[in-house]
């Protein structure tokens, strides 16, 4: 029985969810952080010492963090497309997965999101947006080479790496600034969003978190 506790809401949460429903796994997500609060109890600590979602539980096993989540049903109940036994294929897409989280997820998550969507307008750093605008583009421009002539970062089928990587598309397509041009990049989002399982956990309205 999988049980993932946190609210849909949150990135790290969609992807996890996301996964599990490419790999065809059954689960049951509880509401849990943000308004649902249930994050600062003993029990969840012990869970997640730092009070943050995802939480993921496969029957007695436990873990928090959602790329070593990923990784995790990806080794236990992936194939070989989805996460590829030869390590250097596999450390191949890896690069892209920890690229997304070490290299993407600052700029369009922790900047770009959280200054048009969760700081108030007076407070928001024109400046700093800019720049991190600037950067995205740098960053997207990597990814549209590394897209050339793929429909998937591993070939013609989903691997984990697109997991990691595609999730916070729906976020960058979304949220109101200025996007370099980059074709091969809006055909893979396009693709992602003809799956069911990316509309159900992914393309999810996030306007909640909208501060004023
Ligand atoms: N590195 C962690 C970050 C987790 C994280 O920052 N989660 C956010 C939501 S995306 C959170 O728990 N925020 C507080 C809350 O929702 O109560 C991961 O990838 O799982």
């Amino acid at each position: 029985m999988i049980t993932v506790l946190g609210r849909s809401t949150s990135s790290n949460v969609q992807l996890v969810m996301w996964a599990l429903a490419e790999l065809g796994l059954k689960v049951d997500r509880i509401d849990t952080g943000g308004h649902f609060g249930g994050t600062d109890t003993p029990e969840y600590r012990a869970m997640n010492p730092n009070g943050l979602v995802p939480v993921l539980k496969d029957s007695d096993h436990i873990m928090f963090e959602s790329a070593a989540i990923l990784r995790y049903l990806g080794a236990e109940y992936g194939d070989d497309t989805f996460w590829p036994k030869d390590n250097k294929q596999r450390g191949k897409l890896d690069v892209i997965a920890e690229w997304t989280k070490t290299s993407l997820c600052p700029v369009l998550i922790y900047n770009i999101f959280w200054t048009l969507i969760r700081t108030p307008r007076q407070e928001r750093d024109w400046d700093n947006f800019a720049t991190q605008v600037s950067k995205m583009a740098d960053l997207m421009t990597i990814a549209e080479y590394e897209l050339s002539g793929k429909a998937f970062l591993n070939g013609e089928k989903l691997s984990f790496a697109d997991i990691m990587f595609g999730h916070i598309l729906y976020r960058y397509y979304t949220l109101d600034f200025d996007r370099k041009d980059l074709t091969n990049l809006k055909a893979y989002y396009d693709r992602l969003c003809e799956r069911e399982a990316y509309r159900d956990h992914v393309m999810v309205d996030y306007s909640s978190l909208q501060v004023d």
